[in-house]
């Protein structure tokens, strides 16, 4: 069986994430989303929140499972077994933000990085975006799962739109 790991912060996860976690599904026998921490973005929801609401909306999807990444995703990897960290792509700042980190976690631990392209319908869905729109009062429904949308004007303190 091969596993494939999809890290992310997933702050929150979006529709844009999980068309990458079914692409990679579609390519390897089990995925494990891995929420993990970027030390350069500070997130708004807690490490616990960013897991459970990636884990309901993965439900459907058979052979993808959730789990928290403590310390390096190189190691995480390796825990886990899997073969490959999948990520995807919406163009070309996507690309050059990744190629480090694709290159240091082959450094640090033999891994290989595949790259998805998303689907272009979902090039412009991004978490920070997501945020950004739910805290001017915009709408997010078509964005992320309605847990999500939910979760994230909570977070912020905003009504619904
Ligand atoms: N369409 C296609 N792909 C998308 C879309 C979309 N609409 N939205 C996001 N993506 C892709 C991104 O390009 C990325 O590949 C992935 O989804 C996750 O995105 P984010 O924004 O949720 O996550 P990042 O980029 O903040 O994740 C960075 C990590 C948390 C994976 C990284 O910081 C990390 O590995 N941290 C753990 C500590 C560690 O090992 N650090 C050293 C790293 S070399």
């Amino acid at each position: 069986m091969t596993t494939a790991v999809c890290p992310g912060s997933f702050d929150p996860i979006t529709l844009g994430h999980l068309d990458v976690v079914r692409r990679a599904r579609s390519m390897f026998d089990e995925v494990v989303v891995g929420v993990a921490s970027n030390s350069s973005k500070s997130a708004l929801l807690g490490v616990e929140d960013r897991v459970r609401l990636a884990r309901a909306a993965v439900a459907d999807l058979p052979g993808v499972r959730v789990e928290p990444v403590v310390g390096l995703l190189a190691d995480f990897v390796r825990a886990q077994g899997a073969v490959a960290v999948v990520k995807g792509l919406r163009g070309g700042a996507d690309f050059d933000a990744e190629l480090p980190m694709a290159l240091m976690n082959r450094h640090l631990s033999g891994v290989e990085t595949v790259f998805v392209v998303g689907d272009p319908a979902l090039a412009h869905i991004a978490s920070s975006l997501v945020k950004d729109v739910a805290r001017f009062g915009g709408a997010v429904e078509d964005l992320v799962p309605p847990a999500v949308a939910h979760a994230v004007r909570e977070a912020l303190g905003v009504r619904p739109a």
